[in-house]
């Protein structure tokens, strides 16, 4: 097996358990909320429902109060006379108007007259039983029983007159808690209604559920004559739940089918970066990828003194994919390492065919990851020592931005391989983060200028300022600099007269695969020989 295959599988980020995880969270999420939002959603429809029907309640039960105001203002109004001269009024108020049971007279704690029985005399206290005072704070008030109809509720009104003379009025708590029952069907709810500071009046499903029921609403009123009113809505769990199944059946399948797209979406996406690492695997397998040397003109000699290794891959069908493209999607997918070790394969098979002499500098880009993983020096040594019958000296270019991202590695693998005679030089110089300082810290070789900074020369006699800054500041740091992108004779001039070392660029040679490199460099060799020999 070859170098460059073998360790990409080692490269792969993250084994299958978890690589569709983004594609479940995208069914799920949207499941997630629609369950979520149906949960608030059914909440707030049935406290909106429990709101409602309180005031319903209330506005009745004010209602029924008022009329026993009225009514209790006439029977307290009544003469003190014997109940048989009053009966006759009072039971035509009772038979007349709605919800009373009967209308009361009392004289100092004895009850002596009511619409219902005639004549009677019975203690006050007779409603004791559901406890009563005849004391002016305590009417209105709820009951659960009347000395008539002991197990059916009512609304007791009284009105106590100076001269120990009162009017009571039994308001039949059948009508509110036939209110309560009707209004108790508008969403499976629990009501009761306290008037005062009496025992509530119920809805026949209050404490029905099988589980407890969850107060829901609460609306409290002070109703006519400054009476009291609290109404409590209840809801049982089972209630909620149906609420929110209901609304879940109304949105769930718009949830699934949003989840389903938003999963599809991730799951094609998923695939398509699976397959480009699927793609550049059987790339490298198929030997789809070449390797163009752009040579080096170095000022010493006048001649090529070494070339940069630079990646090309041409797919079948396809046509030149652009490195710079490429590149940046292996070093996202995390494939840029298995590349390297792959080009540096090629370089390997190439080198065998030239015949360079000792020390002619091989240029190899390598990116970020690489230089700050602990697999580059291993994977240089081998390199140097399968190129070791033609003692290239290895050049890496490495650039400005994994340097300031160090975090300690790269600064390691820069001092080994360096102290091992290998060179290192800062690529695209100038157009990463303009951080100087970090070539202070960082021992390398060379600065390469990038192309930008030497297209600035133009025409003659201008300058080219920050050109000149770099190379001077080089000199400075004691670093040999490589112009890149040299296009035209002029520029060739300008940076050969500043004593810049080496020059790169279409002016002097384009990249070239290996074959054709080999003949070229045989040729400027001759040019070379006969130029010194003429
Ligand atoms: O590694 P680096 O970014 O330095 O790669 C050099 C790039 O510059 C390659 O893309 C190469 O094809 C390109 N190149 C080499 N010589 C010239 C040149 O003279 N002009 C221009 N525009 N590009 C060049
Ligand atoms: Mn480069």
């Amino acid at each position: 097996m070859r170098r460059g295959d073998a360790p990409t599988s080692g490269m792969t980020v993250g084994g299958p358990s978890w690589r569709y995880l983004p594609v479940a969270l995208a069914l799920a999420l949207p499941v997630l909320v629609c369950v979520v939002w149906t949960w608030l959603h059914a909440n707030s429809v049935q406290r909106q429902e429990a709101g409602m029907a309180a005031r319903i309640v209330r506005v009745q039960a004010e209602s029924i109060l008022s009329q026993s105001w009225d009514m209790v203002e006439r029977v307290a109004g009544l003469a003190s006379g014997p109940c048989a001269e009053l009966l006759p009024d009072l039971q035509r108020w009772g038979a007349l108007n709605p919800y009373f049971r009967s209308l009361v007279l009392a004289r100092d704690g004895r009850v002596y007259c009511s619409s219902a029985l005639g004549g009677v005399d019975a203690s006050v206290d007779d409603f004791s039983r559901w406890p009563v005072r005849i004391s002016p704070d305590v009417w209105p008030l709820t009951v659960t029983g009347t000395p008539l109809a002991p197990d059916r509720p009512a609304v007791l009104v009284g009105k106590s007159r100076p001269d120990g003379y009162s009017g009571i009025v039994e308001v039949d708590g059948r009508y509110v808690q036939d209110l309560l029952n009707a209004v108790a069907t508008m969403g499976d709810l629990q009501l009761e209604l306290i008037v005062g500071k009496g025992a509530p009046i119920r809805s026949d499903s209050w404490g029905r559920s099988a589980a407890p029921a969850m107060p829901l609403y609460r609306e409290t009123a002070s109703g006519p004559g400054g009476a009291a009113l609290a109404i409590d809505v209840m809801v049982p769990p089972e209630a909620l739940v149906q609420a929110w199944s209901r609304s879940m059946l109304t949105y769930l399948p718009a949830a699934l089918l949003i989840g389903a797209g938003l999963a599809l979406g991730a799951y094609r996406l998923q695939s398509s970066r699976q397959s480009f690492k699927e793609q550049l695997r059987r790339a490298m397998r198929a030997d789809e990828f070449q390797v163009h040397y752009q040579p080096l003109y170095g000022q010493a000699t006048g001649r090529c003194e070494g070339v940069e290794a630079l990646m090309r891959w041409e797919r079948p069908g396809v046509g030149p994919v652009r490195p710079d493209i490429f590149i940046a999607a292996a070093e996202a997918e995390g494939m840029i390492v298995a590349l390297t070790r792959h080009l540096l394969t090629l370089i390997e098979r190439d080198v065998r065919t030239w015949a360079t002499p000792p020390d002619f500098r091989i240029g190899v880009n390598i990116a970020p990851e690489h230089l700050s993983s602990a697999g580059l020096v291993p994977d240089i040594q081998a390199f140097v020592a399968s190129v070791a019958a033609r003692r290239p000296l290895i050049v890496l270019e490495i650039t400005e931005r994994s340097l300031i991202s160090d975090n300690g590695q790269a600064r390691r693998n820069i001092d080994a391989l360096r102290a091992k005679g290998l060179r290192v030089a800062i690529d695209d110089f100038g157009t990463g983060h303009c951080s100087l300082s970090y070539l202070q810290e960082f021992p390398v070789d060379y600065l390469k200028i990038d192309k930008g900074f030497v297209q600035a020369i133009e025409s003659a006699g201008e300058e080219a300022p920050v050109l000149d800054v770099i190379i001077t500041l080089s000199s400075r740091l004691g670093l040999a600099v490589v112009a890149e992108g040299v296009e035209t004779q002029r520029q060739f001039d300008y940076l050969k007269a500043r004593g810049v070392a080496f020059i790169q660029g279409y002016f002097f040679a384009r990249p070239m695969p290996s074959a054709e490199f080999a003949r070229w460099y045989a040729e400027d060799a001759q040019a070379g020989a006969a130029g010194q020999a003429g």
